[in-house]
């Protein structure tokens, strides 16, 4: 079955006169980027040469999707929206709340026990509204969006920071928080700012041991985790045309680790192979008239520089496999250097656990090579040192490596093969033989390896490669091992070399499923009840937040001023929490309890200077809230990196913070706290930072005169009496501003639609 295609159709109707249309009027060559965002502006919206990295602009996406961690919250505000009914194709996916912990097979029974409330909430709204539901187990998101729902061409969103991953198919897909996703499912603009473009090059071709993987990769390390902030990377060049279609989307799903906004690659024969192998030959029949429009302009590949406003050259026939890590994407250690890295920085080097899936690496390519290297290894007389766990991405890539004898081989090793979903990736690992302070080395296929993102303990280090380095490091047992040069001793006591991973991009067989996991919203879902317990741990009713009350913030209490990194994994933590996503105020009882205090260096220890006690961040906070105060929050560079969660946003709303004031953030964060009424502030001089102390009183000045492109002051009361102002800036525009006053950008919306 095809999905969308009446949509996909309408899509294509008009697509070479729109795109001939644009070339005209914005006079000149256009990249593939510009094609199809400007395909897809928002009705009313002006056609003109927009300023990237500085105007808004509004757009009409094609489709949302939603996995079941960000859903429920973008759910509950979608029922207050005052809609009945979605207005574009929507899905839900079920796949980050499956605990990994013995097999595919008793996780999901225990799952399915445990999160059967949540699970019939996300059901019951999905048929009220008209959404399609993915079971538990069908499969991580973004490998169920690419085999059934993007389209070259396209233009989508979803509620976590993976969405890119369907550039691989030419489709730019944006992660976004629950607050915008309801927007476009209630029927209005999707706002962006108009991105900066980031060329990437690719010449020559893979070969042995690199993979698509390691493209991204060696990437993250040249522009770091906030290297792409608000900019598009697109793809182009020879060197794209030998890559997969999964390959480019692996490539495109780990470009959210340098906080790009999207990625994509233009659409070629490896793009229509994967559709027509997916069931999409239709499609592939009306992309291929349109091939031009998927591309970028012959011009454009002529003279890059001119158009992108970076081009970055990676040639892949030099490319070597990547191992990045620990606790941060962006440290790139070519398998060559890695050794001496391990040696110089004291990484564990015994490699306890490798773990290959997540929506990264879980394709059927991925598995193929992955197991080509165990099959090896074992014909070689090896065996495999490290525990090994597979998450395949989706039901149908499990049907049809189990078909294919790929699972077999993994198991046939030790290896354990857990169910199709987000599992250790998010924390959903019961890793119950070490303790947490076990400290040792991981190695995943994943994207991100955040500290204590994978089995809570701060002292595993996580680092992260290619399924296929990922299988080698395993057999290992160690992270030094470097399969291109190393030898290994295998049972009988001989040195033996790996041979280079072989794998098929797509299955010979063709793909094969029996249930893929999907079911159809019924046709009027006006009569559904969906029913939340007052008592529910799980699921709470969302409360409007009040409006602005029109005036300044004066002399709040510092709540924490967070030292380094301080992504959303450390504002609002996965793991055990996951189980609170759609609860707001049992969730924030985890608010920044990853945050370092950058008085203490400790986590989730804060000064109450009332009462010069220590206290954890969410108790003080709630001190606060219960006292009538606010609280401000002070932190450093791409504040909010990584997850599209908006609790990390919703949280300190609900919990009385009145503004975060940082060196920088990263994009969805920032517009998820705009979304949800708070003041997401930036120091002019960065060095402000090292003015707020512990116990300041700290004063927001200029709000009643809020205006885009204007700072405001902030002021800080420090407790000997000497006062210091400096100015903050802000990137609200007029309709920003209005989110702020109404306490929400929901308030707004549902006013209009009360009056309307
Ligand atoms: C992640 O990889 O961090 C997540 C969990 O998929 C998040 C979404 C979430 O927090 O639910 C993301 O990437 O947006
Ligand atoms: Fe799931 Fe991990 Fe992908 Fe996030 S990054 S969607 S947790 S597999």
């Amino acid at each position: 079955m095809i999905f969308d295609l009446e949509l996909i159709k309408h899509v294509y109707t008009h697509y070479q006169d729109t795109v001939n249309h644009i070339r005209q009027v914005i006079g000149r060559p256009l990249t593939l980027t510009e094609k199809i965002l400007y395909a897809h502006l928002a009705q009313g919206e002006q056609l003109k040469d927009y300023k990237r990295g500085v105007d808004y602009v509004n757009f009409a996406p094609d489709r949302v999707a939603m996995q079941d961690a960000t859903a429920q919250m973008a759910l509950l505000q979608l029922m207050n929206s005052g809609r009945d009914r979605v207005a574009v194709p929507s899905t839900v996916h079920c796949d980050h709340l499956i605990q990994a912990y013995k097999n595919a097979y008793d996780d999901l029974i225990i799952a399915e026990s445990n999160n059967q409330e949540v699970y019939q909430f996300l059901r019951d709204v999905s048929n009220k509204y008209g959404i399609g539901f993915w079971k538990p187990n069908a499969g991580i998101i973004h490998q169920v969006v690419l085999e059934n729902y993007a389209f070259p061409g396209g233009m989508m969103i979803g509620t976590d920071s993976h969405t890119p991953n369907a550039g691989g198919l030419s489709m730019i897909a944006i992660g976004v928080g629950g607050a915008d996703a309801v927007d476009v499912m209630a029927g209005m603009a999707f706002e962006l700012k108009m991105p900066r473009l980031i060329g990437v090059k690719l010449s020559g071709k893979l070969s042995g041991w690199a993979s698509a993987k390691d493209v991204i990769l060696k990437l993250a390390g040249i522009l770091t985790v906030k290297g792409g902030t608000n900019s598009i990377i697109e793809y182009f060049g020879e060197g794209t045309k030998s890559l997969s279609a999964t390959g480019k989307a692996t490539i495109c799903n780990m470009g959210a680790e340098v906080g790009a906004t999207t990625s994509i690659f233009p659409y070629d024969q490896k793009s229509a192979d994967y559709l027509a192998i997916t069931g999409r030959q239709d499609i592939v029949d009306l992309a291929t008239k349109l091939v031009d429009c998927f591309n970028p302009d012959l011009a454009v590949l002529n003279e890059p520089n001119k158009y992108y406003d970076q081009v970055i050259e990676i040639n892949l026939s030099e490319l070597e496999p990547y191992v990045n890590g620990p606790f941060t994407p962006d440290l790139a250690y070519s398998i060559s250097q890695l050794a001496s890295a391990v040696q110089q920085h004291n990484y564990p080097n015994n490699m306890e656990v490798g773990l290959i899936g997540s929506c990264t690496n879980s394709s059927y390519e991925d598995m193929s090579r992955a197991a080509s290297v165990i099959d090896n290894a074992t014909k070689l007389g090896l065996s495999v040192k490290a525990k090994l766990i597979i998450n395949p991405g989706s039901e149908q890539v499990k049907y049809t490596a189990l078909r294919d004898g790929l699972l077999d081989t993994f198991e046939q090793a030790g290896a354990v093969v857990m169910a199709n979903a987000c599992g250790p990736c998010i924390g959903q690992w019961r890793r119950d033989e070490v303790s947490d302070e076990h400290y040792n080395s991981i190695v995943t296929s994943f994207n991100r390896n955040f500290a204590k993102r994978n089995d809570g303990n701060a002292n595993t280090n996580a680092f992260v490669c290619s399924p296929e380095i990922v299988a080698a490091l395993s057999i290992a047992g160690t992270l030094t091992f470097n399969p291109l040069t190393d030898t290994l001793t295998n049972s009988k006591g001989e040195k033996v070399k790996l041979p280079e991973p072989v794998g098929d991009e797509l299955p010979t067989n063709g793909f094969a499923v029996d249930d893929a996991g999907y079911i159809e919203p019924i046709a009027d879902g006006s009569q559904v009840v969906v029913n939340i317990a007052q008592s529910s741990e799980r699921l709470q009713a969302l409360s409007p937040f009040l409006p602005w009350d029109g005036k300044d913030i004066v002399a709040q209490p510092l709540l924490i001023k967070a030292l380094g990194k301080c992504t959303t994994d450390h504002i609002s933590m996965a793991g055990k929490w996951l189980k609170y996503r759609g609860h707001l105020d049992n969730i924030s009882n985890n608010m920044l309890i990853g945050a370092v205090n950058a008085f203490n260096e400790q986590t989730n220890f804060v000064l109450d200077a009332q009462t010069n006690t220590y206290l954890a961040v969410p108790e003080l906070a709630r001190k606060f809230k219960a006292e009538g105060l606010g609280s401000i929050v002070v932190a450093e560079e791409n504040y909010g990196e990584g997850s599209s969660r908006e609790h990390a946003a919703m949280e300190p709303r609900f919990l009385n913070v009145k503004a975060i004031v940082v060196k920088s953030f990263a994009r969805i964060h920032e517009t998820n706290l705009k979304k949800q009424g708070m003041l997401a502030l930036t120091f002019v001089n960065k060095e402000d930072y090292d003015k707020v102390q512990e116990d300041d009183k700290i004063s927001i000045l200029g709000l009643t005169d809020f205006t885009p492109g204007k700072n405001l002051t902030m002021v800080l009361n420090h407790r000997d009496g000497n006062v210091e102002a400096f100015p903050v800036a802000h990137t609200y525009n007029e309709a920003q501003i209005s989110w702020f006053k109404a306490g929400s950008a929901l308030n707004k919306l549902s006013a209009e639609f009360k009056n309307s």
